[in-house]
């Protein structure tokens, strides 16, 4: 009897996989039925993988590997999201340049991925990084620049379809390229941003603390051009489309919530003594009545047109002020606070006047920029309200009995639920009294509508994405800035615009790319005309190259196209994408969009890219801490029978705290430690067991042995049947086998690993030393290939068969076994629903039999079965076994 020796026999089949090709992925041929199973792509960081990164790979890999053994053409791909801002700061660090440091980390990973019998398709291999790649990053980057999005057809189209209108047209090239870039989906818009000057960035909203950076360096907020891609054309269809998909609520919710899709009435405000109009946008127009004064954003373009003089000095630094915080701190449970302009608006329903304020609680880009004041109904209405003894007029009634309706009533407590409306202003007669507010709602928005003072709009909480870098480890816009004023991309012909090699990647401190050092990069002259211009100097997010890398994947060495028409339509849509929750919105968005513009523009043949996501679940770990709080490295912990921890070098107890895997807590685990200790096969047949894949689960090195154990007595059982293969043998076995096909088959389909390995412990239980037949070893050994594939194919191998497992058929749920190894099923017999009797059958008796026995029970029984109508009497059988269950 052969022993286990993991890694001899690891080493082996890692190589033979190669040689045999046996992850290799063809194209689909017409006809075949074609699953693409795919894993979000990793950064390629110098730390390597630990543990917890591959729970979803080896999900994916052992659904990859049933679905090929089943006859689906499988494409199961990997590739690297290799542009990014870690590579580009160790190359500020040590010089090193970003494409060396990236490729040696690639292959680390790949040399990771490879030890844990991951089988994808090297042969597709992509890296975001790569010239041959991002030529088509910025192929579509280009196409989405040169296009617009058609409100009529409620598609994007070519520019060259957009109808420019003639006296825009004599105006000239520069007003035709205004006009057009006022519609493209790209375009140029200068905007505040947070800037940095001691980091010499720019920094997302999200990075900005209080005015600081995360070091606690000063932000400012400086106006710098930018590119923009415009989302927000697609906002409806982002949203519409989320109901189609098999995605977990949870992620479809916060792409819902970061959509915020809010219907309301945009309506204007007369201002006392201008002939300036404030539009507001509100959800609660009802609300009209009530309001005590106007707000308007700090950066509204009329700030500065209606303060009047004695105000000025109080608005102008309350305006600086608020451009230093960033909208999370102006939003976020903060005072609302506030300075008076001096300038008043007037109320178009009750005439009333009312001051307008600048308060940094309102957005400068969400609705129209200004509110309209309601303390009565708004919360944040009201505190500001009460910090600035402003009047509190309620409008709507929260019912009779409703203990709060005296304060509510008396100006003195704030209602935001549910109410009947109280009487309208100066009985305007908008709204009767008493009519619920969704109603006066929609009265008082016809009204506005009818006298022309506003009108209904949707708005959305999504922004246009603030898509260039000023970077250098990303991918070159690829637009020139001519020196007439005129702006081009480049032709595909002329694609891919590498990255220049340059000095030094330190960022300029002018809010400019490092490739505007780049000087022969940098400057072009046009060969025909002789014009000269400059190139674009900001690179792509790293987002850019994750938008689309599932299409290239389908056809990844293609040099004319991202990928061949036929060939993308043939894979279609990516039938199940794993990854983490963290992509709810930022790349499982800017992917969609991407997506829909690819499609609206031709090139690709579905609406959305990934029909089924799940979200692999977060791996913790232990860390430990001395009696003095300082993290001690896990291999320097032993742990004791009495279930406490010591420090093995000096002795003192140690606490043991739960935490995530970090370097700084000392307390990462690779897979090349686990792999060596205890073999990747049962390092897969761990991590799946631990639950399921979407639970979060802790790391404990130790209890892989446990897998292990088990591998080991399978390795036993398979190996000595083999040794002795039996021509006959116990039913229960054979029993056990044909359940565990059948059981496996079925958790697999719904991507329950767990208790598919729970299967396996099942039939081992029960076959363990009792003679088993060739044919169900061979079974067995097909169902053990997917989670323990290494250790499938050496058995498989001494079991006769023709490398690989991979190519071997899946065995089929076969009902036929389980009947001949079953003597009886229990039949319960139902009348009206109501069980009645159950009755031991053969489970291959046929209906008539299945009659006979049951109303002979009933009978016996007493109860009466004369008369029964014998055609309504219905035969329920099980779907998989054909066994009949219910009559
Ligand atoms: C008056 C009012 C009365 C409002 C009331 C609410 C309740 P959602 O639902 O998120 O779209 N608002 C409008 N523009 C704003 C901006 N730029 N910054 C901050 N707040 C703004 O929220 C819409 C509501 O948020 C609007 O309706 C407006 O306040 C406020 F009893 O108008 B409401």
């Amino acid at each position: 009897e052969a022993v286990y020796d993991f890694s001899a026999l690891e080493a082996k089949w890692r190589e033979a996989w190669d040689r045999l090709g046996v992850n290799r992925t063809p194209h689909p041929k017409p006809g075949d039925k074609t699953f693409y199973v795919l894993d979000m792509f990793p950064y390629p960081s110098g730390a390597g993988l630990h543990v917890g990164h591959p729970v979803g790979y080896l999900a994916t890999d052992i659904v990859a590997r049933y679905k090929k053994m089943q006859g689906f053409t499988v494409l199961h791909p990997m590739g690297w999201d290799s542009f990014g801002l870690p590579a580009e700061q160790y190359a500020v660090r040590t010089g090193v340049h970003p494409a060396v440091s990236t490729a040696e980390n690639i292959a680390n990973y790949k040399r990771q991925m490879a030890l844990l019998g991951l089988g994808y398709d090297w042969d597709r291999e992509i890296a975001t990084s790569e010239p041959g790649y991002y030529k088509w990053t910025q192929y579509i980057f280009t196409r989405l620049y040169n296009a617009w999005y058609d409100e009529a057809a409620d598609r994007a189209r070519p520019i060259e379809e957009l109808p420019v209108p003639e006296d825009v047209t004599a105006e000239g090239k520069l007003a035709v390229q205004a006009y057009q870039d006022a519609r493209r989906l790209v375009y140029f818009d200068t905007a505040p941003v947070n800037w940095c000057p001691e980091l010499g960035t720019i920094l997302a909203n999200e990075e900005v603390f209080d005015g600081k950076s995360e070091q606690g360096y000063e932000v400012v907020r400086i106006p710098l051009r930018q590119v923009k891609m415009r989302i927000t054309a697609y906002a409806e269809r982002l949203l519409a489309d989320l109901d189609g998909l098999d995605w977990p609520e949870g992620i479809k919710d916060s792409q819902r919530n970061w959509i915020g899709r809010s219907q309301g009435v945009s309506l204007r405000f007369a201002v006392e003594g201008h002939d300036q109009q404030v539009e507001t946008f509100t959800t609660r127009v009802d609300t009209l009545g009530g309001v005590t004064f106007l707000a308007l954003a700090p950066e509204h373009p009329l700030v500065d047109e209606i303060t009047t003089p004695d105000m000025r000095a109080a608005v102008s630094s309350y305006v600086e002020a608020a451009a230093r915080k960033s909208d999370l701190d102006r939003t976020v449970d903060a005072e609302k606070t506030g300075v008076l302009t001096g300038a008043e608006a007037v109320n178009p329903v009750t005439g009333r006047k009312v001051p307008i304020f600048v308060a940094d609680y309102v957005l400068p880009d969400y609705g129209t920029g200004a509110v309209m004041g309601v303390p009565a109904h708004d919360e944040r209405d009201f505190a500001f309200a009460k910090s600035y003894g402003l009047d509190i007029v309620p409008v709507i009634d929260p019912g009779a009995d409703h203990p709060a309706r005296a304060d509510v009533l008396a100006g003195e407590a704030c209602w935001t639920e549910d109410g009947v409306m109280l009487a309208a202003p100066d009985d305007s007669g908008l709204y009767q009294a008493g009519v619920r507010w969704r109603e006066a709602r929609e009265q008082v928005a016809d009204m506005l509508e009818g006298r022309g003072l506003g009108q209904r709009v949707t708005t959305y909480n999504l922004r246009d994405w603030t898509f260039a870098r000023q970077r250098y480890w990303g991918e070159p816009i690829p637009i020139v800035h001519w020196e007439d004023g005129t702006r081009t991309t480049l032709d595909v012909s002329e694609l891919p615009l590498t990255l220049p090699h340059i000095e030094s990647y330190k960022p300029t401190g002018q809010a400019e790319s490092p490739l505007a050092r780049a000087g022969d990069w940098l400057e072009v002259t046009d060969p025909k005309t002789g014009l000269k211009g400059r190139r674009e100097t900001s690179t792509m997010p790293q987002w850019a190259g994750s938008c689309w890398y599932y299409l290239r994947f389908k056809d990844p060495k293609n040099d004319a196209a991202l990928a061949d028409p036929d060939i993308e339509r043939a894979w279609g849509m990516v039938d199940l994408y794993v990854g983490g929750a963290e992509h709810a919105t930022l790349h499982l968005l800017y992917a969609r969009f991407w997506h829909k513009v690819l499609f609206d523009l031709g090139l690709i043949s579905t609406k959305e890219p990934f029909q089924k996501l799940i979200n692999q679940g977060l791996l913790t770990s232990h860390a430990f801490k001395d009696s003095r709080g300082v993290v001690l490295p896990v291999d320097e912990v032993e742990a004791r029978e009495d279930g406490t921890y010591l420090h093995i070098s000096t002795g003192a107890k140690v606490e043991r705290v739960g935490a995530k895997m970090s370097k700084s807590l000392r307390n990462v685990v690779t897979p090349d430690h686990v792999v060596e200790r205890f073999g990747a096969d049962a390092f897969r047949v761990h991590m799946m067991f631990m639950g399921p894949v979407e639970a979060m689960r802790q790391w404990d090195t130790d209890a892989v042995a446990a897998a292990l154990k088990f591998l080991r007595r399978m390795w036993r059982h398979v190996t000595g049947a083999l040794a002795a293969p039996a021509s006959e043998e116990p039913k229960a076995v054979t029993l056990a086998a044909a359940k565990l096909v059948i059981a496996v088959s079925e958790d697999l389909e719904n991507l329950r690993l767990n208790t598919a390995i729970a299967e396996l412990m099942k039939y081992l239980n029960a076959a363990e030393g009792e003679p088993v037949t060739l044919e169900t070893l061979r079974t067995v050994i097909r169902v053990l290939a997917p989670f323990a594939p290494f250790m499938a194919e050496e058995l498989w191998e001494k079991a006769g068969g023709e490398p690989s497992v991979f190519k071997a058929e899946w065995p089929k749920a076969d009902a036929s076994m389980i009947s001949a190894a079953i003597e009886t099923v229990e039949l319960v017999v139902q009348e009206g629903g109501k069980r009645r009797a159950s009755i031991p059958v053969a489970p291959d008796a046929d209906d008539a039999r299945l009659r006979e026995s049951a109303f002979a029970r009933l009978r016996e029984m007493g109860k009466v079965t004369e008369g029964v109508d014998l055609s309504r009497v219905i035969i329920v059988r099980d779907k998989k076994t054909g066994h009949p269950r219910l009559i």
